[in-house]
């Protein structure tokens, strides 16, 4: 049986992310190098301040950067609350491929990192964080916001011509989050889940109303159960709003693929959109929401 390659990815982003994910994809067929590389493009767009240690920092001004990365035979690896890595999915790599364990945090990750001869960063915020995170220091709200701009994490699922499953995600996640938050992408089944058996699925937005519903499990197992994913997104939604008590406050989106190559999206509310690769073009899509 032969499969045709898709790869999805989410936001605006994404496109530039499926770019690079489906060249290393045609030359190379290795589906996890694909969205290891794929996610890596983000994390260095100076454009995006939700992805990367040039995105938007805690509320004590520092950048501090979640990823995790699965293939469809379970193996998995995630990093969480890591300082000075430019590329936090290829240290979730490192720990899903040379450790036995699954995710690692904080100092722990770091050393690692040292470990594995990645380069230490120098702990300064971009231009722009830093203008941001200034003005946020006047009033110092604290408080999720609803904008574009303050989710745009990139999850990124992909199905490869032998039929395997593989997903990456990361993000430097809730802009002025309190030190020592971690949010739903580096944790196996809430930002991200995949299942060979099944399909994939990852989520962007308010990590906490994610991991509240284990969200990316969820609708894994609401299509092995026979939804479609498009089905499967909008129950996770539902399921979302309705363990959620603030839910005029949150937005989040998932994004599903199965291993037939069907997908589909669905968010909270309007905004969310995702890149779409595949053997025949590229596109951006807006997703159908909720609220
Ligand atoms: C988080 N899911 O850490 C991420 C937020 C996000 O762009 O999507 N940010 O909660």
């Amino acid at each position: 049986e032969k499969f045709k390659p898709l790869i999805l990815s989410t936001w605006e982003h994404g496109m530039a992310a499926n770019d690079k994910a489906w060249e290393v994809l045609s030359e190379t067929g290795d589906l996890v190098g694909a969205v290891e590389q794929g996610v890596k493009v983000t994390e260095l767009d100076l454009e995006n301040l939700s992805v990367g240690l040039q995105g938007l920092p805690d509320r004590e001004g520092i950048a501090t950067l979640d990823a995790s990365i699965m293939k469809g035979d379970g193996s998995c690896g995630s990093v969480g609350f890591v300082r000075q890595i430019k590329h936090p999915i290829s240290l979730a790599r490192k720990v899903m491929e040379e450790t036995p364990h699954v995710m690692l945090v904080g100092e722990g990750a770091r050393r690692f990192a040292i470990e594995q001869g990645f380069p230490l960063e120098e702990e300064k915020l971009s231009p722009k964080s830093e203008e941001l995170f200034q003005e946020w220091k006047k009033t110092s709200e604290y408080k999720p916001i609803i904008n574009i701009e303050n989710h745009d994490t990139i999850g990124m699922i992909a199905l490869g011509a032998d039929g395997k499953l593989a997903g990456s995600c990361t993000t430097s996640g809730l802009a002025y989050k309190m030190h020592g938050r971690v949010g739903d992408s580096p944790i196996i089944g809430a930002g991200l889940f995949v299942d060979d058996e099944v399909g994939a699925a990852t989520a962007t937005g308010l990590g906490e109303s994610i991991i509240r519903i284990c969200g990316s499990f969820l609708i894994v197992e609401l299509m092995r159960q026979g939804r479609t994913p498009q089905e499967a997104c909008e129950e996770a939604v539902r399921r979302l709003i309705s363990k959620n008590k603030n839910i005029d406050d949150i937005q989040a989106g998932f994004l599903a693929i199965n291993k037939e190559g069907a997908y589909g999206a669905y968010s909270v509310r309007q905004g969310f959109n995702y890149a779409r690769h595949h053997a025949d073009g590229k596109d951006l899509i807006d997703s159908k929401f909720k609220l």
